[in-house]
């Protein structure tokens, strides 16, 4: 559906530099300018393609190891209905990352590169699904909140410069809004329940804090990339704007629920309207994003042992193919 004017996959357009380039550049960002979608076929500078590859990528990467931590409760769901919401839910995952994986395509990457870079621990995936899911209430704290921030950070993405990946963002985000709102619906229910289901709401939410936060990726002083992605409307707003709203959003949430922030240093700001949080712990996600997190290796292993478990099907899906091709022709 989003893969018009596809290159074969695997192969990647000419990109060398020529004499018409700094006029391709300007006509390039004369589009972005004027809001126009840039598409697969048209030119763009190799870093813009380069970047979306990477980002897109690192997108479905994180949607598939997403897929395991709350795959764990599937079978520890405390009523048919949940399980059955969760097993919905956990499925939508998948396809979000199906639907990434062909987005990136359009940018002349093989699907199969690109999951062969995360089973070989070359590739990036969100910091957020290397910590445990140690009870049901953490469910709830990942929908309520790592669905919630992915929204923050997604709906913008709609508006993203590169067609393929702006239209695969609005269906993804129709989806993630409805696992938000489970999240919290869980939530809610723990925080009005028995004195101990409140206190696993709590302690999910001390857990899943401040590592949300940090899925917003880098303090802007020390991200590499914002500069150039907002300039190329790949990026809407910068990571620390997206906390921001994040933090402004959550906080009267929690309170509804009757939660405490686990962050003594959150207030209100009357003049700047918004609130105050205290100092993120960037040794702890950078540590993460070097592969020692809590579960890096077992979600990566759990990847790997599904990939191989899968083999099958994608065998049986090529020989299928080929066989209906060979019909076509005779
Ligand atoms: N974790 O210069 P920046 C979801 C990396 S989907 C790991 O600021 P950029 C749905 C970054 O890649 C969640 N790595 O980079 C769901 C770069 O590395 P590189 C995923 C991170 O791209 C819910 C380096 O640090 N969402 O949750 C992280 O401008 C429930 C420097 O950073 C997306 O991918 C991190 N948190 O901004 C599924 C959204 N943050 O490549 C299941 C699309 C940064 O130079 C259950 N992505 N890095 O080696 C984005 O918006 C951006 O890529 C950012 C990072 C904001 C993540």
């Amino acid at each position: 559906m989003y893969t018009q004017g596809l290159t074969e996959p695997g192969v990647r357009p000419a990109t060398e530099s020529t004499p018409d380039d700094a006029e391709r550049l300007r006509r390039f960002e004369a589009r972005i300018e004027a809001e126009e979608k840039i598409e697969p076929k048209d030119w763009m500078p190799d870093a813009y393609r380069q970047t979306l590859i990477r980002q897109i990528s690192q997108h479905a990467h994180s949607e598939i190891v997403g897929m395991l931590p709350e795959g764990n409760w599937i079978t520890r769901a405390p009523t048919l209905l949940r399980k059955a919401i969760l097993i919905a839910k956990v499925q939508d995952e998948g396809g979000h990352g199906a639907y990434l994986y062909s987005a990136a395509e359009t940018l002349g990457v093989s699907r199969a590169e690109l999951i062969d870079q995360l089973l070989a621990g070359r590739a990036k995936y969100s910091s957020i699904f290397n910590y445990p899911t140690l009870s049901w209430a953490d469910v709830g704290a990942i929908g309520w909140l790592v669905d919630g921030a992915a929204i923050m950070n997604q709906i913008p993405l709609c508006r993203c410069s590169y067609g393929p990946y702006s239209r695969a963002m609005i269906r993804i985000c129709k989806e993630e809004s409805f696992h938000q709102r489970q999240g919290y619906d869980i939530m809610l229910k723990l925080a009005r329940g028995t004195a101990a289901q409140r206190r696993m709401a709590q302690d999910a939410l001390d857990r899943w804090w401040w590592p949300s936060l940090m899925m917003f990726g880098p303090p802007d002083t020390a991200s590499q990339h914002t500069a150039l992605s907002v300039r190329w409307k790949i990026k809407r707003f910068t990571n620390d704007e997206l906390r921001q709203k994040f933090v402004d959003f959550t906080v009267p949430q929690a309170q509804f629920l009757g939660l405490s922030i686990p962050d003594p240093a959150l207030r209100w700001d009357e003049a700047a309207k918004r609130h105050e949080f205290g100092a993120i712990d960037w040794r702890e996600f950078n540590d993460v994003l070097k592969g020692h997190g809590p579960c890096n290796r077992e979600r990566l292993a759990e990847r790997r042992a599904a990939h191989d478990a899968g083999r099958w099907v994608r065998e049986a899906a090529v020989a299928h193919a080929a066989k209906r091709a060979a019909r076509a022709v005779a």
